[in-house]
């Protein structure tokens, strides 16, 4: 990056704020939803000075309400491949494979986000991206309408092609380019009323998957939600019917803990808005009007990055607790999935120095400061000896089976269809132009660095003393 470019966490935070500001416009519930995580984070930090001590301490205090992620669905490979051109601008690079065909939702995905520490926190803003897999829709004719709509539409401005190239030449953007570059960007995930497709063909798209004619119906990739984080996702879950609004069955993910793990996530159920179709071929019918649910909001909550044993645990609890209770769409039993998710998830540890020694999480290591005796012995001994400290390390991306809750929930109930698991990675990675970096290795990678950087300040200090 030269000196005269703008930083791409700088665009960055300009285009998740920009986002924000359009889908609060556009989707005026999540306006509500974002004044009662307000609301909720401002209760939390007031009732624990020691939480609001903490993060203040890792500055995050000032941006504690903004938007942490948000979700796009593309349709074709070309559509995911300059989508990877697009985030590169703004320093987001994707992390992870998802498999959602097992779930039902004929999509696989990645997260596009900022890779490092120092990134992560002066934005942490990410896309779930997922693209659409025609090839798992068994209606042969149909695959064929929707990638002919597919392929001629364009879900890029010009000005926005021309400033991914530009950035991708010169290796960045000046700061007017910045500014130009996420007012042309916004464009590709804003709403269109107006649908590509005449009515009875998205009634068709509809009928062999809803995510279908979210898809294919629109001239664009709408942003389908952003999600602020909130300190307690309880609380927010339980108020969202004092304020309007219809929150999802179930929150997704792990239960509630004493030491929070990956992540939770719940959601508002998706609105029905007003949509025009184009007439037709045949021109016998003129346009008409219908609706479509697609847009929602969501919030998340984020615990501690689990190493592929803790993460294997998690999975292993999970897929039990399913096969014992699935949670319905009404919330007709959700009091007792939540009974039964805390009495299957006790099976987890739940505090950080079990979690460290039974290596199911990642941690971050520091000196405290304080001399010890022996800077070469092992972990365990300078921990107990206070002179080594160990902090969690935050879960940055995302879960397949919420993910798939998400989907759910916001496709409208009965949705549910099954697909055979059907993952298919090396084709992800081939339309994207790239292999997806792996989920675990950056954690791994984190904690080792600042053991070893940890380790040799004690020696230093050790030694000076
Ligand atoms: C994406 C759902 C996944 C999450 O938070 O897990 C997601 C979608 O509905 O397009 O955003
Ligand atoms: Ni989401």
């Amino acid at each position: 990056m030269a000196a005269e470019h703008a930083n791409p966490d700088k665009i960055r935070a300009l285009f998740s704020r920009a986002m924000s500001v359009m889908y609060r416009e556009e989707v005026p519930a999540y306006g509500t939803l974002m004044e009662l995580v307000h609301d909720v984070n401002a209760e939390v930090l007031l009732a624990s000075p020691a939480e609001r001590e903490r993060l203040e301490g890792l500055g995050e205090l000032e941006r504690i309400d903004e938007e942490r992620h948000g979700a796009i669905r593309l349709g074709t490979p070309r559509e995911l491949f300059t989508m990877r051109g697009l985030f590169a601008v703004m320093g987001m690079h994707p992390v992870g494979y998802y498999d959602l065909s097992v779930a039902g939702v004929p999509v696989h995905s990645t997260a596009f986000r900022p890779l490092d520490d120092a990134a992560l926190r002066r934005n942490p803003f990410r896309v779930f991206t997922s693209l659409l897999r025609l090839d798992l829709l068994d209606d042969a004719d149909l695959r064929d309408a929707a990638a002919e709509v597919l392929d001629r539409r364009e879900i890029f401005t010009p000005g926005c092609l021309e400033l991914i190239h530009k950035a991708e030449a010169d290796g960045g953007l000046s700061e007017a380019d910045a500014e130009r570059f996420v007012a042309e960007a916004v464009e590709t995930f804003r709403w269109h009323a107006e649908a590509n497709v005449p009515h009875a063909l998205y009634r068709r798209l509809h009928d062999a998957h809803r995510l279908v004619a979210d898809v294919v119906a629109f001239k664009g990739p709408h942003i389908n939600h952003l999600t602020p984080r909130t300190l307690d996702i309880d609380r927010v879950q339980e108020m969202m019917p004092d304020r309007d609004i219809s929150p999802k069955a179930v929150v997704e993910g792990p239960p509630t803990r004493t030491v929070p793990i990956l992540l939770r996530q719940t959601s508002f159920k998706a609105l029905e808005e007003p949509v025009n179709f184009p007439a037709d071929d045949s021109g016998e019918a003129g346009t008409t009007t219908g609706r479509h649910t697609a847009r929602f909001g969501e919030i998340e909550q984020r615990g501690i990055a689990l190493t592929p044993s803790g993460q294997a645990l998690y999975d292993r609890l999970l897929a039990e607790t399913r096969s014992l209770i699935t949670p319905a769409a009404d919330g007709s039993n959700a009091d007792a999935y939540r009974a039964t998710l805390a009495e299957v998830f006790s099976a987890f540890p739940d505090d950080l120095e079990t979690l460290r020694k039974d290596g199911l999480g990642y941690f971050r290591y520091s000196a405290t400061g304080q001399p010890c005796k022996d800077p070469s012995c092992g972990l365990d001994a300078l921990i107990a000896q206070g002179c080594l400290r160990a902090d969690p390390i935050v879960y940055e991306d995302f879960l397949p089976v919420s993910a798939a809750g998400i989907f759910q929930s916001n496709l409208g109930d009965g949705a549910a269809q099954a697909f055979v698991a059907n993952p298919n990675r090396a084709r992800f990675e081939e339309d994207l132009g790239a292999p997806v970096h792996d989920l675990f290795f950056r954690y791994a990678e984190t904690e080792a660095r600042s053991l070893a950087e940890a380790r040799i300040e004690l020696s230093r200090s050790h030694q000076t003393a």
